[in-house]
């Protein structure tokens, strides 16, 4: 099985935490593979007409996508049901986690698209004051209402901590530990993982 992607994109980053996670981590080979929003990717566009990343190419040379396909994939590989539970009220909550870490990690990027790569007289003000709100309802919400769950190591907590971890890469202004104590203390502890160590981002 092959990883497509670069590391510094949380969502290749969860699936590869995930891997880890599950015991596969030796059985995915990582293909450090860039993309620009603006470029065709012809290896990727093999794989996914979406053309992101990250995409799984499994064994039988069929590509898996988004991130969250590839994640629920490799669960089922391992035959792993606790970081996505299979069945009940805790799925669903694992689930709704995940999609709060995910949505955080989409505004993440999509700030990012539109600071550091649009020129600056098309940026939007108002939809860039907008992402940030949402980040800091997002921080909010897991420090008053997740951190039970959080405490697990689930598709959700990987989600969370790789979403925050991106933020303190590529936006340390965001200061997301202010007034979220019990998440920064959270974070730290998650991010000392055997999982997370070793996908941890080292370059700008
Ligand atoms: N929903 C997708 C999002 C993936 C995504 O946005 N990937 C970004 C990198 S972080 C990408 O490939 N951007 C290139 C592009 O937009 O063409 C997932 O979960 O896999």
């Amino acid at each position: 099985m092959k990883i497509y992607g670069d590391m510094i994109s949380p969502f290749v980053r969860m699936t590869i935490v995930t891997a880890h996670e599950v015991g596969l981590g030796t059985r995915i080979e990582h293909v450090v593979e860039a993309v620009k929003p603006t470029e065709v990717n012809a290896k990727l566009s093999s794989l996914s007409p979406i053309g992101k990343i990250p995409v799984l190419e499994t064994d039988h040379h069929h590509g898996i996508y988004d991130s969250r396909v590839i994640i629920e994939y490799l669960c089922h590989v391992a035959g792993n049901s606790t970081l996505i539970p299979d069945d009940g009220v805790k799925r669903f909550r694992v689930l709704t986690l995940q999609a709060l870490g995910q949505g955080m990690a989409d505004a993440a990027v999509a700030y990012r698209y539109e600071t550091a790569a649009r020129p600056k007289g098309l940026q939007w003000e108002d939809w860039i004051s907008r992402t940030m709100d949402r980040q800091h309802a997002a921080f909010d919400e897991l420090e008053s209402s997740w951190m039970e769950l959080l405490s697990e190591v689930n598709a959700g907590s990987i989600a969370v901590a790789v979403a925050l971890s991106y933020m303190d890469f590529r936006l340390p202004d965001l200061h997301w530990r202010n007034g979220h104590p019990k998440l920064g203390h959270w974070h730290a502890a998650f991010s000392g993982r055997e999982s997370m160590v070793k996908t941890a981002l080292t370059q700008k």
